[in-house]
């Protein structure tokens, strides 16, 4: 028998104690053992939110790379522009976006992302923290009550901003250009898709919240019954004792289970700072009772495969 390498173990630590760890003992790359990429999906599925540093050598090709092992890239975006020459790579840019809003990604289509890996590129010298809340323990928090609410309740999700609610992803600004422009981009396509406001997570089986920015109206309330229960459930998912907040350092890779997480990019800095993101495919949520969730406006078949 020849006795086999083993791939060295990764260390998990927790960095809250709702959500969120920092994984150690790994160069990220598209060469890990299969082990090794195993336990990391594993940790993200525990953890929801999973931190690296010094991942020096990281680049984008790197990423996608390492990316590509957990699962299949989706294009950059439904209708914002990739990174030129790399189509599967979002520039998270704060000359012209800022995502200060709680959101899970991409939540106006049917197939939204399931993995979002972002890797910090330039950063300020200080500022420009990113925050997770967990939506899996923010609805097992819920009373029983509650629970059976959303259990039921529908939601409209659309990247077009109502200019009464809520914000989208390229929404600060309003009077400089490149935040005008990456607007304009941003909404060139309407998209609308309900989503069921609890869905099951397809690898845990664990029942998580579906809400965020691009909510626009649960179905059959009106605006204001909207913002009031919108409000009460948003709350619970970003109570801080449900959150983790990751300081940047240059290295750095965070991942998150898109499907169990909402997060925030604090814009409290006014230095350059730019991050490149790559979302990975998901499957079509799906409510407590079974039922999938609706496309009702745009054909997201262009942007990503759906993973069953
Ligand atoms: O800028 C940040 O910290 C978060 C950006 C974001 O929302 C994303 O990468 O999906
Ligand atoms: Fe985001």
């Amino acid at each position: 028998m020849t006795a086999q390498l083993e791939a060295p173990q990764i260390t998990v630590a927790k960095v809250g104690g709702a959500i969120g760890a920092e994984i150690g003992n790994v160069q990220l790359g598209g060469d890990l053992a299969p082990e090794t990429v195993v336990a990391i999906r594993q940790a993200l599925l525990d953890h929801k939110v999973i931190f690296f540093r010094d991942q020096h050598d990281l680049d984008d090709a790197g990423q996608l790379a390492f990316a590509r092992l957990l699962g299949t890239p989706t294009l950059a975006h439904p209708t914002s522009k990739p990174l030129e020459g790399a189509a599967n790579v979002l520039p998270i840019d704060s000359d012209y976006s800022k995502a200060n809003s709680w959101h899970t990604d991409v939540t106006f289509v049917d197939r939204i992302p399931a993995i979002s890996l972002l890797r910090a590129v330039t950063l300020p010298a200080y500022g420009g923290n990113t925050t997770w809340a967990n939506t899996v323990t923010a609805y097992a928090a819920l009373p029983e009550s509650l629970k059976a609410l959303a259990d039921r309740l529908w939601a409209v999700h659309s990247n077009v901003y109502d200019y009464a609610g809520h914000a989208d992803e390229g929404r600060v600004g309003g009077v400089d250009v490149k935040f005008e422009e990456y607007h304009k981009e941003f909404e060139s396509k309407l998209f609308e898709t309900e989503h069921p406001v609890v869905r099951v997570h397809p690898e845990t089986g664990e029942r998580a919240l579906v809400l965020g920015h691009f909510v626009r109206r649960f179905v059959g309330l009106s605006s204001t019954e909207t913002a009031a229960l919108f409000q009460l459930l948003q709350n619970r998912i970003t109570n801080l004792d449900n959150t983790v907040r990751w300081q940047w350092q240059p290295g750095d890779l965070a991942i998150w289970d898109n499907r169990a997480t909402q997060h925030y990019g604090v814009a409290d800095y006014d230095q350059p700072r730019r991050l490149h993101r790559i979302t990975l495919a998901g499957d079509v949520p799906v409510s407590v009772d079974g039922v999938r969730s609706t496309p009702r406006t745009g054909d997201a078949t262009h942007f990503s495969s759906v993973d069953n």
